[in-house]
């Protein structure tokens, strides 16, 4: 015979306001007889103070757990539709469902139907009647398990976000090492990958490429008559005016100094010569004005393309920084190949 409601309230159950005590749990009860849900859900709830749902069936009870959410699922074995083993085999089926702690409360106790339900993923077994110190004793394993499931779900959600912090703080990092501070151009470094980039593209492709060397002419000048902070800014308004006039395909960056770099794909030595003159006459016309300043300066510019007697993409740009000699040699402000 089950002991009465009162009976069972009078138990010494731990309440979750207790601090040595559980805290409340999310229940539910699947049973299709309903003293009995109705007798749980006093001791689980009015009694032990846990938030409880209950059940009829198995396909209610997987409907209740989707909204419900619930910790621990105490089921039923033998009910109309879904049974107990059929509701945990379908809560094991999702991804929510596998962490939930099932209590199997059932008549049924033969050693195989004990092994069956096992199989089917309860992690305990009870039999009716119901022996509530039995009970109490197994939700504490229960509680236990929930804890340390909550402490894992919360250190998983921390590395998580932990990992992510350190994505993005990785992806400032590298794009910090790839740029110049000054002009927010590609550093040499990653001019120079651009660089190694295009020469195996255009290895793959067979189609042509180019390097054009870019440096100020008399540009120490400048920072000699009007200072170095005066020199940062021309040097930024001519990165500016360098970039914003490249195609889509080429890249400029800052070498260091004075001098750039600009890589160009599908280019060969006549279009390159073209991009060269283009660039010089731009900044030909530049009056950069700075603190009451109207600057104009000039470039010279060394270009050479790809050609079958070079093995890498070094000698390439050796072969325009000799152009870009030639240039400031014969006089400056001017292209040479
Ligand atoms: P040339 O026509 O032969 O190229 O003459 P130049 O004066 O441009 O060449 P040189 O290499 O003698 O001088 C380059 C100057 O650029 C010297 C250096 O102080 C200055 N410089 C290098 N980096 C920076 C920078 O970041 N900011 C400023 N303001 N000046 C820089
Ligand atoms: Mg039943
Ligand atoms: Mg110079
Ligand atoms: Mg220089």
């Amino acid at each position: 015979a089950l002991p009465s409601f009162k009976q069972m309230c009078a138990g010494q159950a731990p309440r979750p306001e207790d601090s040595n005590s559980p805290a409340a749990l999310r229940v539910l009860l699947v049973d299709d007889d309903a003293t009995m849900r109705c007798m749980l859900e006093g001791v689980l709830g009015d009694s032990l103070g846990h938030t409880v749902q209950s059940a009829s069936g198995g396909e209610e009870a997987l409907a209740m757990a989707l909204q419900f959410m619930p910790q621990i699922v105490i089921t039923d074995w033998l009910m109309p539709g879904m049974s107990g083993i059929e509701l945990c085999r379908a809560l094991r089926a999702t991804e929510w469902g596998q962490t939930i702690y099932i209590i199997m409360l059932t008549g049924i106790d033969t050693r195989e139907e004990v092994t069956e339900a096992f199989e089917a993923g309860v992690d305990d077994f009870l039999t009716k009647p119901v022996d509530l110190r039995s009970l109490r004793a197994r939700l504490r394993a229960a509680w236990h398990y929930v804890q340390l499931l909550e402490a894992w779900e919360k250190d998983r959600a921390q590395l998580r976000q932990f990992a992510a912090e350190l994505a993005i703080s990785n992806r400032r990092l590298s794009h910090a090492a790839m740029t110049d501070q000054l002009t927010g151009l590609p550093n040499r470094r990653a001019g120079m990958s651009e660089l190694d980039k295009a020469w195996s593209a255009s290895g793959r492709s067979a189609q042509p490429m180019a390097a054009l060397v870019i440096d100020v002419d008399h540009f120490k000048r400048i920072n000699d008559s009007y200072g170095h902070a005066v020199g940062d800014q021309v040097l930024r308004e001519v990165a500016q005016t360098l970039q914003h006039s490249a195609r889509r395909d080429d890249v400029v960056c800052r070498l260091g100094g004075e001098e750039f770099l600009m890589v160009c794909n599908n280019t060969d030595l006549r279009a390159a010569l073209g991009a060269g003159e283009r660039l010089r006459k731009l900044v030909e016309v530049l009056a950069i004005k700075v603190g009451g300043h109207e600057i104009q300066l000039s470039i010279s510019v060394g270009i050479a393309a790809r050609d079958a007697s070079m093995k890498d993409a070094d000698e390439l740009v050796n072969a325009a920084d000799r152009a870009l000699y030639r240039a400031k040699e014969s006089g400056r402000n001017r292209s040479c190949i």
